[in-house]
């Protein structure tokens, strides 16, 4: 592995409008801001990265503004200007820049990841140890006004190919949902929810009755700091726990495996503090026999790629929130876009350095609202 040197970080943040809103239990989003970040070695080679905090503070703590700030005040002047012995080595050095912030840290980190696959000639699956030429692709679909509009949805998505289907639920709009969508579908397809933590453990003998439904899995039903009460639900319920919000670490997810806080983890990059406390909880998980899946945030074609490639490892054996770029966005910042075939399967670029997809660099240009660019020694905006 060379030595990375970075030379030059530019932020940025673009707008890029959701072509339906999407709505979870804690709020709605229309129109995404996306900050992208630009990372260049000495050499020239450059690398891409998103981050993955959202507009609002309704799913982590952290916000694009949040971490606009930790990058610009904190993370990229300690990190430009330094060399660094491969992209292993930036985690544990971020990690002493500040504490917390793990989308922010996760985006910096990632960034290198696909910049050194590229410094490399390699593709960013390779360099992280994926052996998936696909991977298979779920979908995760936003609360409903209706059952009805809910289990239509659900339909289109089966007959489009998904090869499994997500609901998001909250109080009052769990149990006739999935009824809706548990009959329309039939009872062998691969179902499963999402509640993004609007339940408490007083809701446990609600949340029992969803187990007649076969479900997959219930994903971070409570609070992200009740790794114990996730345990004591897990207890009551039959339909295994997944986490998602919960695990922003390493430790998380060991505190979970230890405290049996669930028996799935959604793994999402951005959310743990990138690819190298990703790979760590993959192993955990894999010498546990815990499943995981790569969850998605509503990301553009960056994010995307970053996913795919991480997703391509052995242990992720659910199908992942990867859903292709059309379903989100009119026209996305990648070119060639992200597909999904009629079987449901992203295919992994295995023969393309980096995420394996070009950045339109035009049209990120046209999009962006906001830009910071650091160079050793100095900040330019
Ligand atoms: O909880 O997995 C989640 C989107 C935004 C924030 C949180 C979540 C989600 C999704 C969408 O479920 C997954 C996707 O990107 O398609
Ligand atoms: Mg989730």
């Amino acid at each position: 592995m060379s030595e990375i040197h970075l030379d030059r970080v530019t932020l940025r943040e673009i707008r890029l409008p959701l072509r339906r809103p999407f709505r979870i239990s804690s709020g709605t989003v229309s129109d995404r801001r996306i900050l992208l970040l630009e990372i260049r070695d000495r050499s020239g080679a450059v690398g891409w990265s998103e981050c993955v905090a959202a507009e609002q503070p309704n799913y982590s703590p952290e916000t694009v503004d949040t971490a606009w700030l930790m990058l610009e005040r904190w993370l990229v002047p300690a990190t430009v200007g330094k060399s660094f012995d491969g992209p292993r080595a930036i985690h544990p050095h971020l990690e002493k820049v500040a504490r917390g912030h793990p989308m922010a840290k996760g985006a910096l980190e990632m960034g290198v990841w696909e910049l050194a696959a590229r410094m490399e000639g390699v593709p960013l699956s390779r360099l992280l140890g994926g052996v998936r030429d696909t991977v298979d692709v779920g979908i995760s679909l936003g609360l409903q006004d209706s059952p009805e509009a809910l289990a239509q949805e659900a339909r289109a998505a089966l007959k489009d190919g998904f090869r499994k289907i997500k609901l998001k639920i909250g109080p009052g709009e769990d149990y006739a949902y999935v009824a809706a969508v548990r009959e329309a579908l039939g009872p062998d397809v691969p179902l499963m929810v999402d509640a993004n933590s609007a339940y408490t453990l007083e809701d446990a003998d609600d949340l029992a009755r969803l187990d007649e439904f076969g479900l997959m899995m219930i994903e971070q039903p409570l609070d992200r700091a009740d790794l114990l009460r996730h345990a004591k639900l897990q207890a009551r319920i039959r339909t295994p726990i997944c986490l998602d919000e919960s695990i922003d670490s390493v430790d998380r997810a060991q505190d979970m495996l230890e405290l049996e806080s669930g028996r799935i983890v959604n793994l999402k990059p951005g959310r743990v503090g990138g690819f190298a406390p990703s790979l760590a909880i993959h192993d955990l998980c894999r010498e546990r026999d815990v499943p995981v899946w790569c969850g998605g945030m509503l990301e553009s074609g960056i994010g995307r790629g970053h996913n795919v490639a991480l997703a391509s490892l052995e242990n992720f054996r659910l199908p992942g929130d990867l859903s292709p770029s059309a379903r989100y966005w009119e026209r996305d910042i990648v070119d060639p876009e992200w597909t999904m075939d009629s079987e449901g399967r992203v295919t992994v670029p295995r023969d393309r350095p980096g995420i394996g997809v070009e950045v339109d660099e035009e049209r990120v240009e046209s999009l962006t609202v906001r830009r910071e660019e650091f160079m050793a020694g100095s900040s330019v905006s």
